[in-house]
């Protein structure tokens, strides 16, 4: 038999992660670079520069003994060496799948260390996910848990392995199965010396959107550096913080905004829970004394909610981010007034602009934005159906560039021609209104809309309404088919109390002021509303589900 001379992977894998990759084109990035936005680190030195500076401190914990900085730090460094030690070259993509845990850390800065650059996977993901992934990164590994949740990982790992064989490792948290043991990431040998271009993706997330399928968003250490430290700066985190984990760690807005990367770099101690249920949350909180963390609307709700009944509600909470979805302004009141003043308002997405409430903003802003850029650099534009920009205080599509915004999605050319205009504006699909403070109202999705008999509804503002009701605890209106309208409204919804009729709610609509052709035309009540990976309103799958 003879042997072909394999590859060299790392070149291999090098063009290709070039060839998937819109970098920043070279004007704005020197402008970056010379007002000194980009300060041209490698993410995984943000540990490393902790580590030398805290090192005693507390840099992560979960249910298990916590690490300190100087001890994350060697543990990355064995990882990364366990790594570079399986073939994983600079480069190489590896979908990281973990639960909230401290080994999420530890995997992620070793494959950092090695080059490697992590697709960054929600345990919420299945096979479908897992495969489009894998075969739009190129991924070579994957490293998962062996079961969280009640959902086995391996077997599953098994499932795509078989379909995708450039997927050469799987390495195992937990019982191992037929995979390799964490064991191997636990290596005596020299760390990799790699130094990766810092203008090069560092990660690759995953999009958040509720239509289509998942995008990969490839950030650069540059653009992910400034997004984590201006974001650790806004937030004014310091070591004596304590920031919780209770969103997927994978999503951009635990991870980076500031989340844990931004508690590193800010030598705060990170608290990772898998359970986002109050009861267990809290008692987290009480017994690590958590300063800090980041919520989805409807977790925020139900938190703000569980303080009537939990004995142990959260006191020491300075800040509670809310974001991903919009915060109804009722539900932002209830937050600040049961778990704390300290709420801020986060409009983010995975392909980067982030707008920020700011901390001893005003009550009104609180409630009733959704905060404004992170960045001086950030260029906002907000335009109507022929792309032109609308008069100010009017509501339009939000398009945006800057300094930590995406130039492309990965490897995804024909989905690029649609969202990205000529001159480099990311299209969000998001519909805003800005006010003349700067300060940005998110108004609904430009495609969630229903249209009823030729009448254009937008679907979050009949939503707004709709949770007004006080037997309503959460709502999702969402268009059916109809021979006679085209489509027609159907409200789906979660009483809380005693249930109520279509006629009552419309009445109740009626009463504000909601126009007859908007309000829904069909009441569907379900014991609770289908939730993407994580925790927003899936809204493809209430459809899948009405019109299977
Ligand atoms: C965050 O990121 P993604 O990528 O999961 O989702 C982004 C989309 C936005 O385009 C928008 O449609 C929606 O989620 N969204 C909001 C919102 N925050 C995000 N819609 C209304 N109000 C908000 N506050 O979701 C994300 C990333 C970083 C930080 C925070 C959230």
């Amino acid at each position: 038999m003879t042997l072909t001379t394999p590859q060299p992977a790392e070149s291999a894998a090098q063009t290709t992660l070039q060839a998937g990759f819109v970098p920043f084109p070279a004007d704005r990035a020197a402008h970056y670079r010379q007002t000194g936005l980009w300060t041209g680190r490698p993410l995984g030195e943000i540990l490393r520069t902790a580590a030398q500076t805290w090192p005693g401190n507390i840099a992560v914990a979960d249910a298990h003994p916590s690490h300190t900085f100087a001890d994350l730090d060697a543990r990355a460094d064995r990882a990364a060496a366990g790594f570079a030690a399986l073939g994983i070259a600079p480069g190489d993509r590896v979908l990281l799948q973990l639960p909230n845990s401290a080994h999420f850390a530890v995997a992620l800065f070793g494959l950092l260390r090695a080059g490697a650059v992590p697709v960054m996977c929600l345990p919420g993901h299945r096979l479908a996910e897992l495969t489009h992934f894998a075969s739009v990164s190129g991924a070579v590994a994957l490293v998962i848990a062996d079961s969280a949740a009640g959902f086995d990982y391996r077997a599953m790992a098994e499932e795509l392995v078989a379909a995708h064989p450039a997927v050469r490792h799987v390495v195992v948290h937990g019982d191992p199965g037929p995979f390799l043991p964490w064991s191997v990431l636990d290596s005596d040998a020299p760390p990799p010396a790699v130094r990766p271009a810092t203008d090069s993706p560092a990660l690759l997330l995953v999009s958040g959107g509720t239509t289509g399928a998942p995008k990969l968003i490839p950030r650069t250490h540059e653009d992910y550096v400034y997004n984590v430290t201006a974001s650790a700066q806004l937030c004014a985190l310091t070591p004596s913080d304590v920031y919780l984990v209770v969103l997927p760690a994978a999503h951009n807005f635990p991870l980076a905004c500031p989340g844990l990367l931004g508690a590193l770099s800010s030598g705060a101690a990170t608290v990772f829970t898998a359970d986002p249920s109050p009861e267990a949350a809290f008692a987290v909180i009480d017994r690590h004394r958590v300063t800090v963390t980041a919520l989805v609307p409807a977790l925020a709700k139900l938190w703000a909610q569980a303080c009537e009944w939990e004995p142990l509600a959260p006191k020491g909470l300075r800040l509670l981010q809310v974001g991903g979805a919009k915060l109804a302004s009722n539900d932002a009141a209830a937050v600040r007034s049961a778990l704390t003043p300290g709420l801020q308002q986060v409009f983010g997405m995975a392909e980067g602009l982030l707008n920020y409430t700011r901390l001893g903003d005003a009550a009104d802003l609180l409630d009733h934005t959704q905060g404004r850029p992170l960045s001086e650099y950030d260029e906002l534009r907000i335009v109507d159906e022929a792309g032109h920009e609308v008069q100010h205080g009017a509501e339009g599509e939000l398009l945006v560039r800057g300094p930590y915004t995406i130039n492309g999605y990965f490897n995804a050319p024909q989905d690029n021609a649609r969202s990205f205009s000529p001159d480099g504006f990311y299209r969000t699909g998001d519909r805003v209104r800005r006010s003349a403070n700067g300060y940005l109202e998110v108004t609904g999705r430009v495609k969630d809309v229903i249209i009823r008999g030729g009448e254009t509804v937008a679907a979050l503002d009949l939503e707004e309404h709709l949770i007004t009701h006080p037997a309503i605890w959460a709502a999702a209106a969402v268009p059916l088919p109809d021979e006679f309208l085209g489509e027609k409204i159907c409200a789906v919804v979660v009483f809380s109390g005693p249930p109520v009729s279509l006629a009552e709610l419309n009445a109740h609509l009626d009463g504000r002021g909601v126009a007859a052709h908007s309000r829904p035309d069909t009441l569907v009540a379900w014991e609770s509303l289908p939730t993407t990976a994580v925790g927003k309103t899936d809204k493809k799958a209430i459809v899948a589900r009405l019109t299977r």
